[in-house]
C-alpha cells in the first residue's frame, strides 16, 4: 500500500509543504490517540470558558486545539493560524510560508456520545508583504488553497485530502504510525438517493431549500419520483466522509433567524476544505447563489451556507434556486 509521502511526491506537492502536512498530521496523530482513550483520558466534559462563536468548549476541543497550535508553531513553516477555538489569528513564524486554518474538533458535541468526530484543515500561500498577526492574508477565496483535508477519528482513523490533483482516503496503520493510502482518486457517484440536512431548522429555511427536501420528502409518489433515505451524523466531518464514501448530498442552508450568520458552517474551516475534497473527487460544492470557492472572505470567522455532495443532486437542488429567483425576477 501506498505510503503518504509517495502519494504526496507522486501529486507533485513541494517538500516544504509536505514537511508541513506531516507535522500536522503528527498532531491529528496524538489527538487520536487522546479521543480514543475517552473518559479514561480525563480530559471530556465541558469546560466553563466559552469559545469566540459563544458556544461552550469542551475540554477535547481545547486540548486539540492548543497540541494543533504547539505543533504548527514549533514547526517553522507556519506564519500564521487561523482556529475554530481561536478569535484572533495565532501569530507563527514570521519567516514562515504557510497559512494554517483549522477545525481542531469538529462534531465535539459528538465527544459526549462517542461517535463520529474530526479535524478539518486548509492551507494556502502567506503572503510575503504579511505581518504574521494580521488576519487580512486569510481574507482569501477557497481557489487558493494548496491542501486541504480532514482526520476523522471513527472506529478506524482515517485522512480525507487532497492537494488539487484528487482526493485520497488513507487509514493510520497504528501498527507502525503511517498513513496508508486505502482509496485513492475517490469519485463520487453523480446521481444518489442520500440526503444529510438538520430538518429541526426547517421553518427557518429559504422557499427553494423547502421545496427541494418536501420534494425529496415525497419520494416517488412526489415530482423527483424516487424514493430517497436520509442519514445525519450530526458532524459535518462524518457525513461529508459518507459522501465522499458513497456519494450523496449533504446541506446547512441559509438560516432566516440571523441575516448576519447566514449559515453554520465556517468559511476558511469547514465548507472551504471540504468543499476543495468534494470537488476534487466529481463534487460539486455551492452556496445555492454560487461556488463556495469563489466565496471572498470578509472575516476569519465567517459562516456561510453549505450545500455539497453528488454533482447531479447538487443541480437538481440549484434549479430550485435558480426557479426561485426567476419567479422573484417576475413578480419585481
Ligand atoms: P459542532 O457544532 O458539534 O462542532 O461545526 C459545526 C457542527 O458541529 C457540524 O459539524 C455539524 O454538521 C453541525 O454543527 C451540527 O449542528 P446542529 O446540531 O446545530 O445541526
Amino acid at each position: 500500500m501506498k505510503r503518504l509521502n509517495s502519494q504526496l511526491q507522486q501529486d507533485g506537492a513541494p517538500l516544504e509543504l509536505i514537511l508541513l502536512i506531516r507535522t500536522l498530521l503528527a498532531g491529528c496523530k496524538e489527538i487520536s490517540f487522546r479521543v480514543s482513550q475517552g473518559a479514561l483520558a480525563g480530559v471530556l466534559g465541558s469546560t466553563l470558558s466559552e469559545n469566540v462563536q459563544g458556544e461552550t468548549q469542551k475540554k477535547l476541543d481545547v486540548i486539540s486545539n492548543q497540541i494543533l497550535k504547539d505543533t504548527l508553531r514549533e514547526s517553522g513553516y507556519v506564519k500564521a493560524i487561523s482556529s475554530e477555538e481561536e478569535e484572533n489569528v495565532v501569530p507563527c513564524n514570521p519567516e514562515g510560508n504557510y497559512l494554517v486554518s483549522f477545525d481542531p474538533l469538529d462534531g465535539s458535541s459528538n465527544t459526549e456520545i462517542n461517535s463520529l468526530i474530526g479535524t478539518i484543515f486548509s492551507i494556502a500561500h502567506a503572503p510575503q508583504w504579511m505581518k504574521p498577526d494580521d488576519p487580512s492574508a486569510f481574507l482569501q477565496p477557497g481557489t487558493q488553497m494548496v491542501a486541504a483535508g480532514y482526520v476523522l477519528y471513527g472506529p478506524s482513523t482515517m485522512l480525507a485530502m487532497t492537494t488539487g490533483r484528487g482526493t485520497h482516503l488513507y487509514t493510520l496503520d497504528k501498527t507502525h504510525g503511517g498513513f496508508l493510502v486505502t482509496n485513492a482518486n475517490v469519485q463520487i457517484p453523480e446521481q444518489t438517493s442520500e440526503f444529510a440536512i438538520n430538518t429541526s431548522n426547517q421553518r427557518h429555511w429559504e422557499a427553494p431549500i423547502q421545496q427541494y427536501v418536501s420534494d425529496l420528502i415525497a419520494g416517488s409518489e412526489g415530482p423527483r419520483k424516487k424514493d430517497y433515505n436520509m442519514r445525519w451524523v450530526a458532524a459535518m466531518v462524518g457525513d461529508i466522509h459518507r459522501v465522499l464514501c458513497r456519494g450523496g448530498i449533504f446541506m446547512y442552508p441559509f438560516d432566516k433567524r440571523n441575516p448576519k450568520i447566514p449559515g453554520k458552517l465556517r468559511l476558511l474551516y469547514e465548507a472551504n476544505p471540504m468543499a476543495f475534497l468534494i470537488e476534487q473527487a466529481g463534487g460539486l460544492a455551492s452556496t445555492g447563489e454560487g461556488r463556495i470557492m469563489e466565496v471572498m472572505p470578509h472575516e476569519i470567522h465567517q459562516r456561510v451556507p453549505t450545500l455539497l455532495g453528488s454533482k447531479e443532486e447538487i443541480e437538481a437542488c440549484l434549479a430550485y434556486y435558480s426557479k426561485d429567483k426567476n419567479k422573484k425576477a417576475v413578480a419585481s
